[in-house]
């Protein structure tokens, strides 16, 4: 049996040890592998308790499991859920009593979802929206997946590309009409009409600013400055936790480390780099540079001192907020000289003094930065380069129409074979291994 068609089973529950572990069968074997196990089939779609056997009649586990008859099934194909104890060995004992039948083998990653958009359950877009789901951090990002897996982008490209079949069939039948000379103007103009409308229409959605395809990659500040300034104390605090080494020596820190904080549902990843100098060290000199090319590509640069006379030493094009760190200090000897000014903070990162409104700053930058998402469609660039070459083979069909109706109507097909590899439907082989690869085993 080819491995497309063979039965396929995972772990669709999170690693064991737990509670409970989850263990999902699709395909023309699901039948046969419950039957096996549980003696017989229960009742479609009611939890049933059964004692599970190997084929030597060996128990393997009490367990609750659950029939999903194709195709009203999560795969579109018959598919088997056992709910069983989450030991290791209980798994292991299940999945080698599973490996026991003909046809029957373990998932690759995404194999469930990808059945399912197979047999149509689902778009390619609501299957982006559901690996986004599953690896949402936080709850803008949740919400965001949401609303792909709705379809709502799915729904506007099949309509899209139905009123293109429409507007090419009217200059088709125009061309069919006229064996020779002109088509005739009277079947030109409504088509012509319909695809301006539909052009207007894929022009909106892209005019969205690509917040919700920031918000799917999330936001990256980078702590930078010179030595010895406090910048990894500044990222423990952010972190609340000691994710950096902290000491007096300049020149601590030459990796790139990382965070991912969640900031008001926003997710931002702040990075704490190598304090910039001239130096000898090779080792420091690679961190200087790592720190420099972290910098250039983040979001934002939080530029950290602890003098005021501290001049700024990067490239880039992200905003730069002056943070001046160890007030403390200051504030013993003698008063603070200036105030703090429109993207300036002066805080004492090892106090904690000043933190909190840095913080606030943030969430308001992560706010402007992705701002309201909620009208927008895309949320990645594959979906986004597929609607630039629909609109442009619209305006292109819109613009050489007065050239000959078969250079429009061409263009317009271009637009709908466009619109079917946004929805999965046409020439997508390449893709979908990308896509599906990024999935976790068991969905
Ligand atoms: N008084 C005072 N000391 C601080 C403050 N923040 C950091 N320090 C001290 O400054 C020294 C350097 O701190 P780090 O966080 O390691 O500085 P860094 O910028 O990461 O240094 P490198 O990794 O070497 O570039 C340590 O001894 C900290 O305890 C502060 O707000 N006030
Ligand atoms: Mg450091």
């Amino acid at each position: 049996m080819h491995p497309r068609d063979q039965t396929i089973f995972a772990l669709s529950s999170g690693r064991p040890p737990s509670a409970i572990a989850l263990v999902r069968v699709s395909g023309s074997q699901a039948g046969r592998v419950v039957t096996g196990l549980a003696g017989k089939l229960p009742s479609p779609r009611m939890a049933t308790r059964t004692l599970l056997r190997d084929v030597g009649q060996r128990p393997i586990d009490d367990a609750v499991v659950l029939w999903f008859p194709g195709p009203a099934s999560a795969t579109g194909e018959d598919v088997a859920e056992f709910h069983v104890h989450g030991g290791r060995a209980v798994v292991a004992a299940l999945f080698a009593a599973l490996s026991a039948f003909e046809d029957v083998r373990p998932a690759e990653p995404g194999e469930f979802t990808r059945r399912a958009f197979e047999n149509g359950k689902l778009d390619l877009t609501e299957a982006e929206g559901l690996d986004d789901l599953i690896h949402a951090d936080t709850d803008r990002q949740r919400h965001q997946a949401l609303r792909q897996l709705k379809g709502l982008l799915g729904d506007r490209a099949r309509d899209w590309r139905a009123r293109i079949i429409e507007a090419s069939a009217l200059i088709e039948a125009g061309i069919d009409f006229s064996d020779e000379g002109d088509v005739p103007a009277e079947l030109i103009a409504p088509a012509l009409a319909k695809v301006k409308a539909l052009l207007a229409e894929v022009e909106e959605v892209l005019a969205g600013q690509g917040r919700s395809e920031r918000l799917r990659d999330g936001l990256v500040v980078a702590i930078a400055g010179p030595p010895n300034v406090g910048k990894s104390t500044l990222m423990n605090q952010l972190a609340r936790r000691e994710v950096a080494i902290v000491s007096p020596h300049a020149g601590t820190t030459r990796d790139v480390i990382e965070v991912q904080l969640d900031l008001d549902g926003y997710p931002v990843t702040v990075i704490d780099t190598a304090g910039i100098r001239e130096t000898d060290d090779p080792v420091e000199q690679e961190g200087v540079r790592r720190a420099r090319a972290r910098a250039a590509d983040a979001d934002l640069v939080l530029w950290l001192s602890d003098s005021p006379q501290e001049a700024i030493d990067h490239d880039g094009v992200a905003p730069i907020w002056k943070v001046r760190n160890k007030v403390d200090l200051e504030e013993a000897g003698r008063p603070l000289a200036e105030a703090p000014g429109q993207g300036s903070f002066q805080i004492s990162a090892s106090r904690g003094d000043g933190v909190p409104e840095l913080i606030a700053a943030l969430v308001g930058f992560a706010q402007r930065y992705f701002g309201g998402t909620d009208d927008e469609l895309i949320s990645r660039t594959r979906q986004r380069k597929l609607l630039q070459e629909t609109a442009a083979s619209l305006r292109r069909s819109v613009a050489v129409v007065g050239q000959g109706e078969e250079l429009a109507a061409e263009e317009l097909r271009l637009a709908a074979y466009s619109l079917g590899r946004l929805l999965g439907r046409v020439d997508v082989e390449d893709i979908l291994d990308v896509i599906f690869r990024e999935f976790c085993v068991g969905k």
